[in-house]
């Protein structure tokens, strides 16, 4: 089955309507007032059965100057165009403006259909034929048939539905894998049955009983009780069907014109990036106010040019808009700009950028980086680069289903993009089953910032061999808050491990030719270090004492603390809480107290330990703390004891 919308578009009263009619015997102009002015106020909407067996829905929208916004919401999602001339007044303004609108919206198939065959002679149609090949000389139109017709005697209606039948087999077949998304144009309330709208489906496909939110709004979740497509009652619809949807859940004050119909919920936006061509006649600066189009919402906004200083008629550029609504959009949306005083239609273009940061400055990189985007957005085989550009402005480690969220795309298509079209310049990694992609300058600049950061630690800790562990690197390269960057680090520290440019020292990762250099005078004050704490005993000395006897020896603060570390990590003293021992005493105390400890089932209490040494109270509770971190003893409220691991000590 083949899912295609056709639409109409041409000046007022060229006959679009009459067409439809005479086609499908369903009058469009439905409302009293189209009837009683004799013109198309609203979109009309009807289907056609082709004698394929085929069905295509139509959609029918006026042609007067004063209802653009309601054409280009029609227009919006139809994939042929029947664009309409009357055969006795030829091209005519709206003709011109609907033709360029479709150009730009990216419809690029239609039929020429020249109407009121009967009010006319050959010679006349003969002129009107020319202005058309004029019109599509160099177009997307520019093979179009040209099929002439009467909808009041019916002359060329049997050619023209050959065309249309030979012309939807054109049209290619549409993802249905996409996301469901549909514009509201119509809404309604069924006596006994609720709420019905209708729409174009623009993408992904729908089922009944499925759930659907209406974006931009709080969210809420809606859902599909029941729907038609072209009049019938149908369990699917997809990309490419009209539809009419009876929803549950919906309330009409939830509801404003211009919101979306989605399976997910999507961002809103207000701040886009996108390419823009003016058409209209019209000179535009660095800024404009304008009105914005895409499929039925509309807003208020204000266009800056990025690439250029102005724009003259013709001209394409990249530019940012502000809109005064928020809206859900896709990369890849078209739209429409027109002037703020509504009355001149200025052009469209293509959506880049639906979340672009706020380009407040125009540098000649942000003006590169947007012309690479605007290339490859508008290149449809350029997905790769799409993704690409998507992962620089992140700057670090992405999951893949994050990016491939932001890009509303499958995670599948995205890591298929990055395996077949990569060119070298993203790195996919797969830690623990999930696939972090980042692009390879960024992986480079931390390598050499690691090493970078590295190289400075071990200058200022030159005594210990031991450098910054995973979680300090973490932070100090920013990317604290940044939930791949926990798995995807440590697994770059193990590459550059393998690269041979760091080393794991205990927990830490230090360089690989990192080593710890003595010389005569450090070794100098490492022996008054050591012989200080030495002479100390067993009185711990305060940490004080050690400061005002190294300010004697000329050793800084800084410096001390260093020496105090490796002399630790060398094991010749021990360090709990601040307080210093050395090791060989304590490895004295240890063995007297527990062969003590081993013979006293009661243990002894603090007291009794200080006596046994003649130490001081500070040394005693030092001592405690150290052999119970190491598990010899356990000390109730008053009683030290002696532990399994203590006794297994005293065996050894
Ligand atoms: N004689 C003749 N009259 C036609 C033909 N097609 C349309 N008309 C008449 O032209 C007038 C305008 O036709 P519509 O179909 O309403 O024109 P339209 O393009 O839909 O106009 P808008 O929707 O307002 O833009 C009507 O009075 C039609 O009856 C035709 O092929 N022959
Ligand atoms: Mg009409």
């Amino acid at each position: 089955m083949r899912h295609v919308i056709l639409g109409t578009a041409g000046h007022i009263d060229h006959g679009k309507t009459a067409l439809i009619k005479a086609l499908t015997q369903i009058d469009c102009d439905s409302h009293k007032e189209e009837k009683e002015r004799g013109i198309t106020i609203n979109l009309g909407f009807a289907h056609m059965n082709l004698p394929s067996g085929e069905s295509v829905g139509i959609v029918d929208v006026p042609g007067h100057k004063d209802f653009i916004k309601t054409m280009v919401a029609g227009a919006f999602g139809i994939d042929i165009v029947l664009l309409v001339v009357a055969g006795d007044s030829g091209i005519m303004p709206q003709t011109r403006e609907h033709f360029r609108i479709l150009e730009l919206l990216g419809v690029t198939t239609g039929i020429i259909v020249i109407t009121k065959k009967d009010l006319v002679d050959e010679e006349m149609l003969e002129l009107v034929e020319l202005e058309i090949e004029e019109l599509i000389d160099g177009s997307p139109f520019e093979s179009a048939p040209v099929i002439k017709v009467s909808s009041i005697t019916g002359e060329g209606l049997d050619e023209l539905v050959k065309v249309i039948s030979e012309t939807v087999f054109q049209i290619k077949d549409k993802s249905s894998r996409d996301i469901f998304r549909m514009y509201i144009d119509r809404v309604f309330n069924v006596k006994g049955i609720g709420y019905v709208v209708t729409g174009s489906i623009l993408g992904g496909h729908l089922e009944t009983g499925a759930n659907l939110y209406l974006l931009p709004g709080k969210g809420k979740q809606l859902k599909v009780r029941a729907m038609e497509r072209h009049g019938l009652a149908v369990d699917r619809v997809e990309s490419g069907d009209r539809a009419a949807l009876n929803l549950s859940g919906f309330k009409m004050e939830d509801y404003q014109r211009g919101m979306v119909l989605t399976d997910r919920i999507l961002e809103e936006t207000s701040m886009i990036d996108a390419t823009f061509r003016l058409f209209a006649e019209e000179q535009l600066g660095v800024w404009s106010k304008v009105i914005f189009y895409s499929g039925t919402f509309e807003s208020a906004a204000k266009m800056h040019v990025l690439n250029k200083d102005g724009l003259q008629k013709g001209e394409s550029v990249i530019v940012q808009i502000h809109l005064e609504k928020p809206v859900v959009l896709l990369n890849k949306d078209k739209f429409i700009l027109r002037n703020s005083s509504n009355d001149l239609t200025l052009g469209g273009g293509v959506i880049m950028d639906i979340k672009p940061l706020h380009h407040r400055r125009r540098t000649p990189k942000l003006i590169q980086a947007l012309t690479d985007l605007a290339e490859a957005t508008l290149n449809s085989d350029q997905q790769f680069k799409i993704i690409k550009i998507e992962l620089n402005k992140e700057k670090r480690p992405v999951f893949a289903d994050e990016l491939a969220e932001s890009l509303k795309l499958q995670p599948s298509e995205l890591l298929y993009e990055c395996t077949e079209n990569n060119d070298g310049t993203v790195i996919i990694r797969n830690i623990s089953g999930k696939d972090i992609l980042i692009s390879r300058d960024v992986q480079h600049e931390y390598e050499t910032t690691i090493a970078s950061l590295l190289k400075h630690h071990h200058e200022a800790h030159f005594l210990i061999d031991e450098g910054l562990d995973a979680n300090e690197l973490t932070g100090k390269l920013g990317l604290k808050e940044i939930e791949s960057a926990k798995i995807y680090l440590p697994d770059l520290l193990e590459s550059m491990e393998k690269k041979g440019v760091v080393r794991k020292v205990r927990n830490t990762w230090s360089l690989r030719d990192h080593q710890v250099m003595i010389d005569k005078k450090t070794q100098q004050q490492i022996n008054w270090l050591e012989n200080t704490l030495l002479n100390y005993n067993k009185q711990t000395p305060l940490n004080k004492e050690i400061e005002a006897g190294a300010y004697q020896q000329k050793i800084s603060r800084e410096h001390l603390k260093l020496l105090l570390k490796y002399m630790v990590h060398d094991g010749k003293i021990c360090t709990s809480e601040g307080e210093y021992i050395h090791a060989n005493i304590v490895e004295e105390v240890k063995k007297k107290l527990m062969l003590v400890l081993a013979e006293k089932e009661r243990g002894i209490n603090e007291k009794e330990f200080r006596l046994l040494f003649d130490s001081t109270k500070s040394f005693v509770k030092t001592m405690i703390r150290m052999l119970a971190d190491e598990g010899l003893i356990t000390k109730s409220e008053f009683y030290i004891h002696i532990t399994e691991k203590g006794k297994n000590y005293l065996d050894k």
